[in-house]
């Protein structure tokens, strides 16, 4: 059908030069929020051109009086978000396991929305903090919302929620000076910590590449808490859920945070948006750990301490369907700041357990609503509202928008009687577990290990992991100012490992100085899970990833082009940055166009790189400071760097000689070797050499003598 031309809008000058664009016959009338048309949307009306503004200016008060309220109160944590539209479904049915709707067919495609979020910052902070990720997803299932409200680490901080205060109070800015923003690198945050030994499993996690994830479409995702899944003979088990990226789980290295930071604080957010504008659907497939009581019994620590995981090598895990997220948000507000997750939000089928961080939590995300929100009818914004009928007697608050009909609202009556009745068959029943007891203020002695599984998590590293686990440790502790908390955290990290407390204490000069502390029990020693490096699962791969290409004029076209051919096969994207963002003139006269100004765009962007400039074009890089940058960095960041011969003045002006990782572009198969080298892991060999030789020129001098 061919569509309708729009005509533009009519545009005017007005007597001071401004811009009027009035309505046209496709463009709508500009209204006031009461629908009167508006008129003139650049001058507010005043006695005379130069005279005064008059107070029965509506049209004016109205639009200024709501901007002055644009903002609602930013999410106490996990401010900081990016969310996405998407469906589930479920393999096969899952019958066996739970009741839950939408977990019975594996036609059914049961509408979502994910939300992903750092911790600490507020709604403006940067994306690549080290920081834990949350991961929350509302399922609009045919029987209501089911919220997953999860992280990207399954261990937490504590193990009761009334310490959530605490915790949080001390990662946050400090009150006094108002910094840090959105950094756990600051006394109070380990000093609180270093006086809480349940935290040392997971500062292992926050210390670890996983709080420095390479993007939002490839973290893991965990329910952390246990929940229970129980089927239709009421059948229950314990149950732990899990996200897995279709990508790969993959990180970045600190420098790259850090200056990623600083190049593109959007970094996350951007790369989400671009990969479902693109069609590049981020997938996560979903799966369950499930144990019966018995087996729970028999773990050796209690499955309702959120400060353990279940090695999945003890319990493996059950793939059982996935989630694809193939819609960005129409309006950030409405959906991504509006939307509500709560952990008491689930369906028949899926259960609590006793997990005390857990039922804490399931007081807290519905009173942090009414605040955030502003009326007690949240629920009814669109991206709240379940998608299934709802129907009840609640009535008015603020903000209503349901127009609720007749005269009953009220129930048992005899006055409607097609109103809403409560239904044992297909309503919410709570599983009948037994409990009993004394009512006591007591923590379980069942959760008094805290160092074993610190120790498991260390242990199932690889050595780059346990290198970058000990510069992150070296890095806080570093801006930590009070001398006491360091000692005392070298005291903690001691039990979980003693070479892990010595290779920081190095790092701190502090050698011998760590606090004796004695654990309230013993670890003892498990076996190593490899699942819990990122390292040793890496696919091979650069599905979803970035190849970047520096380009000069007199660059060889037919090579870029193969490039992006062999690059975007691999479900990667390839991307020409040049001197300036207008491109280059390749050696064959025509044009190169680019993505990107070399000053825009710098490597840590990209996951490989390309230097394609030769000739003159590759002479004038080697004397701009950017250029030299831009390689430095990818070798330092133990990129994969392709390079024609022409290049050479650009990879000596950076230091850079060949090896490992370094692939000649010249010849007729090398696009393949790049393209095979790009899928692979990292360069460690060069982290690994750096780092011995910093740490031997480190080394205390015998003059120098002890401080
Ligand atoms: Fe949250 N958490 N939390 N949390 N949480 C909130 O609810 C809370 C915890 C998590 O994208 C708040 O709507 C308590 C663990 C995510 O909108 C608040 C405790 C896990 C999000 C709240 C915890 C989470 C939140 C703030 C200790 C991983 C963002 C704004 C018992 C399983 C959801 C809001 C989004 C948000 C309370 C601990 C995940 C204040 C009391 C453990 C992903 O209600």
């Amino acid at each position: 059908m061919p569509t309708k031309k729009k005509s533009p809008p009519g545009q005017a000058s007005g007597n001071g030069g401004e811009t009027h664009q009035h309505a046209g016959a496709a463009s709508q009338v500009l209204t006031t929020n009461q629908g009167i048309p508006v008129a003139d949307n650049q001058n507010s009306l005043r006695i005379g051109a130069r005279g005064p503004t008059l107070l029965e200016d509506f049209v004016l008060r109205e639009k200024i009086t709501h901007f002055d309220h644009e903002r609602i109160p930013e999410r106490v944590v996990h401010a900081r978000g990016s969310g996405a539209h998407g469906y589930f479904q479920v393999y096969k049915s899952q019958a066996a396991l739970s009741k839950a709707a939408f977990l019975q067919d594996p036609k059914e495609r049961t509408p979502v929305f994910a939300r992903f979020s750092t911790v600490a910052g507020g709604a403006g902070s940067v994306d690549l903090p080290r920081d834990v990720r949350g991961f929350a997803v509302k399922f609009y299932t045919q029987e209501g919302n089911f919220d997953l409200v999860g992280n990207n680490i399954p261990v937490f901080f504590i193990q009761d929620a009334i310490k959530f205060p605490d915790l949080i109070h001390s990662v946050k800015m400090e009150p006094d000076r108002g910094f840090p923003q959105n950094a756990s690198a600051h006394d109070t945050f380990w000093d609180f910590v270093s006086l809480t030994p349940e935290s040392m499993h997971m500062l292992m996690w926050a210390m670890s590449d996983r709080a420095i994830p390479r993007s939002l479409r490839m973290i893991e995702g965990f329910g952390v808490n246990t929940f229970r899944l129980v089927n239709a003979d009421g059948v229950a088990r314990f149950v732990k859920f899990h996200w897995r990226p279709a990508h790969g789980a993959a990180s970045v290295l600190w420098d790259e945070a850090v200056k990623i930071n600083g190049a593109d604080q959007d970094f996350h957010r951007r790369d989400l948006w671009q990969a479902i504008e693109r069609g590049d659907y981020p997938e996560f497939e979903f799966a369950v750990q499930t144990v019966d009581e018995r087996q729970a019994d028999a773990l050796p620590f209690d499955i309702l301490d959120a400060t353990k995981l279940i090695p999945e090598e003890l319990v493996p895990l059950q793939v059982i369907g996935k989630m694809v997220l193939n819609r960005n948000p129409d309006n950030f507000f409405a959906e991504t700041e509006q939307v509500a997750f709560c952990p008491a939000n689930i369906v028949p089928g899926i259960e609590f357990s006793n997990d005390p961080l857990l039922q804490g939590r399931l007081f807290s995300y519905l009173d942090t609503q009414l605040t955030r929100l502003g009326s007690p009818n949240f629920h009814e914004l669109e991206i709240n509202r379940p998608k299934c009928p709802m129907r009840n007697l609640q009535r008015d608050g603020h903000m209503r928008m349901t127009v609720a009909k007749g005269r009953v609202a009220y129930e048992p009556n005899s006055l409607d009687p097609d109103g809403p009745r409560e239904c044992p068959q297909s309503g919410f029943t709570s599983f009948p577990a037994e409990e009993s007891g004394e009512k006591l203020r007591v923590r379980s002695e069942t959760f008094a290990d805290h160092y074993s599984q610190a120790r498991l998590f260390w242990r199932s590293m690889s050595e780059p992991e346990q290198r970058h686990i000990v510069n992150a440790f070296a890095f806080e502790l570093g801006k930590v100012e009070a001398v006491a908390i360091r000692r005392r955290m070298l005291g903690h990290l001691a039990i979980v490992e003693s070479a892990l407390s010595e290779r920081v204490a190095q790092k701190l000069d502090m050698a011998g100085q760590a606090e004796a502390i004695e654990p309230a029990r013993q670890p003892i020693d498990l076996k190593p899970s490899p699942a819990l490096s990122l390292l040793g699962k890496a696919p091979k791969t650069l599905a979803g990833r970035a190849v970047g290409a520096l380009v000069a004029d007199g660059t060889d076209r037919a090579l870029i082009e193969r490039l992006r051919t062999a690059v975007e096969k691999e479900g990667a994207r390839f991307e020409v940055v040049a001197p300036k963002v207008g491109g280059v003139v390749a050696a064959d006269g025509k044009a190169i166009a680019a993505a990107h100004a070399l000053v825009a765009a710098p490597s840590i962007l990209f996951d490989a790189v390309v230097v394609a400039a030769t000739g003159d074009g590759a002479q004038r890089l080697a004397a701009h400071p950017a250029a030299v940058d831009w390689l430095r960095d990818a070798f330092a960041h133990l990129k994969i760097i392709g390079h024609v011969g022409g290049a050479a003045p650009l990879l000596e002006r950076a230091g850079i000689a060949g090896g490992e990782g370094i692939v000649p572009l010249d010849g007729q198969k090398d696009v393949g070797a790049f393209v095979e080298a790009a899928k692979g892991p990292r360069i460690w060999s060069r982290e690994r050499d750096t780092e011995a030789r910093v740490e031997g020129e480190d080394k205390p001098s015998p003059k120098r003598g002890r401080r």
